[in-house]
């Protein structure tokens, strides 16, 4: 690659393999899930793959063979192969950062050899996890003690985006594995209301801050790390407390000791991984005090077992590049908006919220690898709630509303915390759900139920809406490690067919300068002059204004 970037590839559209595709689409639209059923016995029997633990039923997709295989040539054409082998070789593949990416080094066995700039980077990372596993059981045992001398029972993670939404995410998923004497929050937000819940009912004495910053600089985090350190000096009456109530997790040492946390106290990470791709790093911290160094192992090894499977299977049976190429399908040629993620497990609930992240942050590009705009649609809307609440709120415009909203439906055949009949109830809805948004009901048989005429039509199914099933057995650490492996890497699959830069976020970037700028303008005098245009010129003068 030169300086100028990579060279140019053929525009996605003009592919032999997507023009195949359109004309596939243009044929298959017109057939319904009903009849692709009915005309294949072993539809059901075949559509799905297993890996990792995990099972994907996807016969419930508007695909063929024919579809999987263009859409398989598809991702060939595009260098898939190459790009996941760029992938774990360590190659610089985030290009606009010049940055290797490699979250899976963060997951490789002890005695891998991944190399960035000629250095393996598997010793660095297990000499972290070892110091994370140190300080974890350290806590977990009351052997660390506050600066008063009481052990702590408080953890309050402090950071945003990717420092934020995977440890709470992680935290809520694995709740059911935590130290149940421990307490554990989460500040992200600037809006000081978040730190003043968070903290209002503990005692400094007892509580432990974790600032989770990669760069250690970013505006929301420092603010509230400040307003954490002051709280708990004014507490425990002295800055010395510092040392027993803060550590750091990031890559910027400089930062952290200029905070006043003894780097010690610090647990690094490196520049080729991304924030959102950093749960499975020091960023865990918080992950491993809660389920300790065992249980994140444990993770660990599920992130590993589904980065080898789709290092190594054949695109056709390879779970996350079905997932991505599937998406890429009801994206780019059905014309979805938006994709629904549905797990029925009230432990999952904060997973939606984590995965908008990963997926959008990474695939919500404009221009492709080499900086000319996209021509066709990239990242979709990801969005979604555990089930079955979403039945009683949005789910009637997935299975009535005029817009297709393929969905992932993600369920346990067990469930962690039996309680009567509850567990069956749950996965009946999940079946159920899948059934009624790929066959619908026809007129037919609504007339049959005798339902008067008028009625008819408002009590139709369409059917014919996709849908994914994603089944293990259990919601446990190694799950729930290859359940975010499979949509990292299918992030990825996707990226790599649109060919755009999946690992950086330049869009943030604006809204974040022009903040800066305005915080001068807001803490200054009413009548200091304004230069923003007439409407941003107008609400800053009503917020400033003395009444
Ligand atoms: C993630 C993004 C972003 C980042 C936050 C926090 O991929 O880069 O969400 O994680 O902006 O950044 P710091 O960890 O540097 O505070």
């Amino acid at each position: 690659m030169s300086e100028k970037g990579p060279a140019p590839i053929q525009a996605l559209t003009a592919r032999p393999s997507w023009k195949a595709l359109q004309a596939h689409w243009n044929t298959l639209s017109a057939v319904h899930l009903r009849d692709m059923f009915a005309n294949d016995a072993t539809r059901g029997d075949r559509l799905n793959t297993e890996a990792a633990g995990l099972y994907l039923d996807y016969s419930k997709q508007r695909v063929t063979s024919e579809t999987l295989g263009l859409l398989n040539a598809l991702a060939t054409e595009c260098g898939l192969r190459e790009r996941i082998d760029a992938m774990f070789r360590g190659d610089k593949i985030n290009v606009s950062e010049k940055r290797a990416v490699l979250h899976v080094a963060l997951r490789a066995p002890a005695g891998t050899t991944i190399t960035v700039d000629g250095v393996n980077v598997v010793p660095e990372v297990q000499a972290v996890l070892a110091r994370m596993e140190t300080f974890a059981r350290s806590i977990r045992s009351g052997d660390w003690k506050g600066h008063t001398g009481k052990r702590i029972r408080n953890i309050v993670n402090i950071g945003i985006g990717g420092s934020d939404l995977g440890p709470v995410m992680a935290y809520e998923a694995l709740r059911w594995y935590s130290d149940r004497s421990l307490a554990f929050r989460f500040v992200s937000n600037v809006d000081g209301t978040d730190f003043v819940e968070a903290t209002r009912d503990l005692d400094a004495a007892e509580t432990l801050f974790i600032v989770s910053s990669k760069t250690f600089t970013t505006l929301e985090t420092m603010t509230n790390a400040q307003t954490a350190r002051a709280w708990a000096v004014a507490a425990l009456g002295s800055n010395a407390a510092v040392a027993k109530h803060f550590v750091a997790v990031s890559t910027n040492a400089e930062g952290v000791a200029k905070f006043g946390i003894d780097t010690v106290n610090m647990f690094g990470f490196w520049d080729w991984v991304g924030g959102r791709y950093s749960m499975d790093a020091a960023i865990g911290l918080s992950t491993m005090i809660a389920v300790g160094p065992e249980n994140f192992r444990a993770m660990l090894a599920g992130f590993n077992a589904m980065d080898e499977h789709f290092r190594s299977a054949p695109f056709e049976r390879n779970l996350p590049v079905l997932m991505g190429l599937l998406g890429i399908w009801n994206n780019n040629f059905l014309g979805a908006q938006t994709v629904a993620v549905l797990p029925y497990d009230q432990y999952l609930k904060r997973f939606p919220a984590y995965l908008q992240q990963l997926t959008m942050e990474s695939n919500g590009k404009h221009v492709t690898l080499e900086g000319a705009t996209v021509d066709a649609a990239t990242g979709p809307v990801y969005w979604g709630e555990p089930g079955t609440n979403g039945q009683h709120s949005f789910y009637q415009m997935i299975h009535q509303g005029t817009r297709i909203i393929p969905c992932d439906f993600i369920g346990f055949r067990k469930p962690l915390n039996e309680l009567g009949r509850h567990h069956d109830l749950l996965m009946a809805n999940v079946f159920a759900q899948t059934e009624a948004l790929a066959f619908g009901k026809t007129a037919e048989q609504v007339k049959a139920e005798g339902t008067p005429d008028w009625l008819v039509p408002h009590r139709v199914f369409e059917g014919n809406r996709p849908t994914n099933t994603i089944l293990a057995d259990q919601l446990t650490p190694h799950t729930l490690g290859a359940l975010v492996a499979l949509y990292e890497h299918a992030v990825f699959t996707q990226g790599s067919v649109w060919g755009i830069d999946s690992f950086d976020q330049w869009g943030v970037e604006l809204g974040k300068a022009l903040a800066q700028r305005i915080i001068g303008e807001l803490e200054a005098p009413a009548t200091a002059p304004l230069t923003h245009d007439s409407s941003t010129n107008s609400l800053i003068r009503r917020y400033r204004s003395p009444n």
